[in-house]
């Protein structure tokens, strides 16, 4: 029971000091990072994939996948292959602590997402992207915003 107030109050601790970028906000970092047309993918293709991979959050952690490793960042990205977590076996394709992709600086945490991209699996490596974004009209994506 104690553990439990004790995770609440970390959970409400660390929701408060969460940045969450909103829409707009994010697809202006991606554009000035280069991400509209990278691979050939949209910058909605990318602000739809950090909506519901991240809500945004920079410093969202996902729990533990069945592999036991985690997601981090607004892209959420796998502590398996391509960071690390220090708490299991890693590929660290991206040679970065994963603690790197849950600050509010998303420079390296878009550096590492192109890295993915360029992989085989492109941007299907999102499960949350090929869920919910692959195939659809994504202009409401980036609509509303001055870019
Ligand atoms: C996508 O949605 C927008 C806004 O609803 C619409 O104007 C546009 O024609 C749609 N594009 C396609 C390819 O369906
Ligand atoms: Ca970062």
């Amino acid at each position: 029971m104690k553990a439990l107030v004790l995770a609440l109050l970390f959970l409400f601790i660390a929701a408060n000091e969460a940045k969450v970028y909103s829409k707009c906000e994010l697809a202006s970092i991606l554009k000035r990072n280069g991400m509209d047309g990278y691979y050939g993918y949209k910058l909605g293709d990318w602000i739809c994939m950090a909506y519901y991979e991240s809500n945004y959050n920079s410093r969202a952690v996902g729990p533990p996948n069945s592999d036991g490793s985690r997601d981090y960042g607004i892209f959420q990205i796998n502590s398996r292959w391509w960071c690390n977590n220090y708490q299991g076996r890693t590929a660290n394709g991206c040679n970065k602590p994963c603690s790197a992709f849950t600050n509010d600086d998303i420079t390296d945490d878009i550096i590492c997402a192109k890295r993915i991209v360029r992989d085989p699996n492109r941007m299907s490596a999102w499960v949350a992207w090929r869920n919910h974004c692959r195939g659809t009209n994504l202009s409401k994506w980036t609509s509303g915003c001055r870019l």
